[in-house]
C-alpha cells in the first residue's frame, strides 16, 4: 500500500477507504492533497477487487475547500497551466461508485468534492457551502453547475451568490444528500451501503454508473437510447445469466464479475 502525507487509504473487503488528513487545515485541498487523491482513486479504479470507494474526511470537516493560503498569490496562468486540480476532474470520471462519507465542513471546493462522487452520506455535524463569493472569487469546480443540477438553480443560486451555509438537514431536503445519519455512526453506515455496492457485479455496476451519469451530461431521449443500448449488452454477462438463475432457483446470486 503506497504511504501518503495527506490522505490515508485502506482496503476493507472489496471496498477501497480514502481518508482525507490534512487536520491543521480542516482537509483543504492542496496541491498535493489533490495529486494523492487521484493517484490513490486511480489505484482502486485499476483493481478488479475493488466494486466501491469510500471517501470521507474527519469529525471537524470533510474539506474546507481548496487551500486558500496556497492559491492566494496564484497568477490566471499557474491557475490554468499548472493547474493542480485537474487530479479532481480524473477523480470525478472513476468508474468505481464513490460514496462521501460528509462528517463537519464541506465548503467550496470541498462540497465540488463530495458533488462529484456518487453518493453523499451526510452526518447530522456536515455543513454545506459555496462561500468563494466571499474570498472574491466564484465556484471553480463545478460548483456552478453540479450545484444547479442537483438542488435546483433558485437554491444554488442563493447559496452561491451570499456563501451561506446548509445545514445537513436543509441539504438533504433540497436533494444535495442521500441521507443524514447521526455523526456517530456515519461511517458504519457508509460501509454499509458500500458493501452492498460492492456485493454486486461489478460490470454491471459499472454500466450502472456510466448510465446515471448519462443522465447529467445528455438528453433525455440520448440517454434513454444509451441507457436501452447498455442494458441489451449486459445481456452478454455470466453474471446476468447467474443474477437472473439465482432469482429463478431462490437463492443469492454468486457473482463473478465476469
Ligand atoms: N484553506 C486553507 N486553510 C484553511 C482553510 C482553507 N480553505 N479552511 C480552514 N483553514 C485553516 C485555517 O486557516 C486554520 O488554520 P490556522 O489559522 O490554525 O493555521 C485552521 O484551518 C482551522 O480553521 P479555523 O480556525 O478558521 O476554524 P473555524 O472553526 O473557526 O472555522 C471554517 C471553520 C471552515 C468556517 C473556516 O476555516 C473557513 O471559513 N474556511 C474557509 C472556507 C472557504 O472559504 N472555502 C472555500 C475555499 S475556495 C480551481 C481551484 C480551486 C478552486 C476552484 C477552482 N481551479 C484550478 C479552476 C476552489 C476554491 C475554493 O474552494
Amino acid at each position: 500500500m503506497t504511504e501518503y502525507a495527506t490522505i490515508r487509504t485502506e482496503t476493507r473487503g472489496r471496498v477501497g477507504w480514502i481518508t482525507l488528513d490534512r487536520p491543521e487545515a480542516l482537509n483543504a485541498l492542496n496541491s498535493t492533497l489533490v495529486t494523492e487523491l487521484a493517484h490513490a482513486a486511480a489505484a482502486f479504479d485499476a483493481d478488479e477487487g475493488i466494486g466501491c470507494i469510500v471517501l470521507t474526511g474527519s469529525d471537524r470537516a470533510f474539506a474546507a475547500g481548496a487551500d486558500i493560503k496556497e492559491m492566494e498569490a496564484k497568477t490566471p496562468r499557474e491557475m490554468t497551466m499548472d493547474n493542480p486540480f485537474v487530479g479532481l476532474e480524473a477523480f470525478s470520471r472513476v468508474r468505481t461508485p464513490v460514496v462521501a462519507a460528509v462528517a463537519g465542513y464541506a465548503l467550496g471546493g470541498g462540497c465540488e468534492l463530495a458533488m462529484t462522487c456518487d453518493i453523499i452520506l451526510a452526518a447530522d455535524t456536515a455543513k454545506f457551502g459555496q462561500p468563494e463569493i466571499t474570498l472574491g472569487v466564484i465556484p471553480g469546480l463545478g460548483g456552478t453547475q453540479r450545484l444547479p443540477r442537483a438542488i435546483g438553480y433558485y437554491k444554488a443560486a442563493e447559496l452561491v451568490l451570499t456563501g451561506r451555509m446548509m445545514d445537513a438537514g436543509e441539504a438533504e431536503r433540497a436533494g444535495l444528500v442521500s441521507r443524514v445519519v447521526p455523526a456517530a455512526d456515519l461511517l458504519e453506515e457508509a460501509g454499509k451501503v458500500a458493501d452492498a455496492i460492492a456485493g454486486k457485479s461489478l460490470p454491471v455496476v459499472y454500466a450502472a454508473k456510466e448510465a446515471l451519469r448519462a443522465s447529467l451530461e445528455t438528453t433525455a431521449s440520448e440517454g434513454l437510447r444509451f441507457e436501452k443500448q447498455v442494458f441489451s449488452s449486459l445481456f452478454a454477462l455470466d453474471d446476468q445469466k447467474e443474477g437472473m438463475a439465482a432469482f429463478r432457483e431462490k437463492r443469492a446470486a454468486d457473482f463473478r464479475h465476469r
